[in-house]
């Protein structure tokens, strides 16, 4: 076999053998990008303004007590959190960094202590997952604040523009993950989860999109 014929059917292999990995990786359910729809767990989101209520014991959902309680907003939005002054407890909104069990010295945001009727406000310029808590009630008081890109005015998943989203975008997704490609035809539709990064993740959103495991793009 002609050496660029080999090297061209070991590519071809790596990205089949990809491609099988993430299908078992990410079986429909088993990811939390089921709270990707802007909005989620806002008690009210308009005009780029998610409110977020805060309770005694609990952060953005009664439900989610001693939880991690997920919130997701597009890139530039402000979260306003609303302490209601019915509330009896002090509480605050910290960000922990990456991991609230060992919280960072230097949060993005931290409100101080919130008395009842107090509010709070922070602008979210960057996407990505930001992890908040209690420093008065650490374990018992969690949230995450999931910024999402915008999405593009093109068909989210098509990433080679031919107005369908089918297996050929998930390949081309995983071909660009795998180096094979640099840039996809339709780049901008690729980000299928708006988590402002195009990776295996998104190829698997594709195909099971595809295959009806999930309704929409973004899920
Ligand atoms: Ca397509
Ligand atoms: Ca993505």
């Amino acid at each position: 076999m002609p050496t660029v014929q080999f090297i061209t059917s070991l590519k071809i292999s790596a990205l089949a053998a990809l491609l099988t990995a993430v299908l078992l990786w990410l079986s429909p359910g088993s990811s939390d990008v089921g709270a990707v729809e802007p909005g989620v767990n806002c008690s009210s989101y308009t005009d780029g303004v998610c409110v977020i209520d805060m309770g005694d014991i609990w952060l953005c959902n009664p439900s989610y007590q001693e939880a991690v309680c997920p919130t997701s907003i597009l890139v530039g939005d402000i979260v306003r959190w609303d302490y209601p002054s019915s509330a009896v407890l002090m509480h605050t909104t910290t960000e922990c960094g990456a991991d609230c069990d060992a919280p960072t010295l230097t949060p993005l945001w931290d409100s101080g202590q919130m008395d009842p009727g107090d509010t709070f406000e922070y602008t979210f310029t960057t996407p990505g997952d930001y992890l908040y808590f209690c420093t008065i009630h650490p374990t018992s008081q969690l949230g995450l604040i999931r910024v999402l890109e915008e999405a593009p005015p093109g068909l989210v998943g098509d990433v080679n523009c031919n107005d369908e989203v089918n297996a050929i975008d998930a390949t081309l997704i995983l071909q660009l993950v795998a180096g094979l490609l640099d840039e996809l035809p339709c780049h901008e539709n690729g980000d299928t989860n708006l988590d402002g990064a195009i990776n295996a993740i998104d190829a698997t959103l594709v195909l099971q999109y595809v295959a009806g495991l999930i309704d929409t793009l973004p899920p």
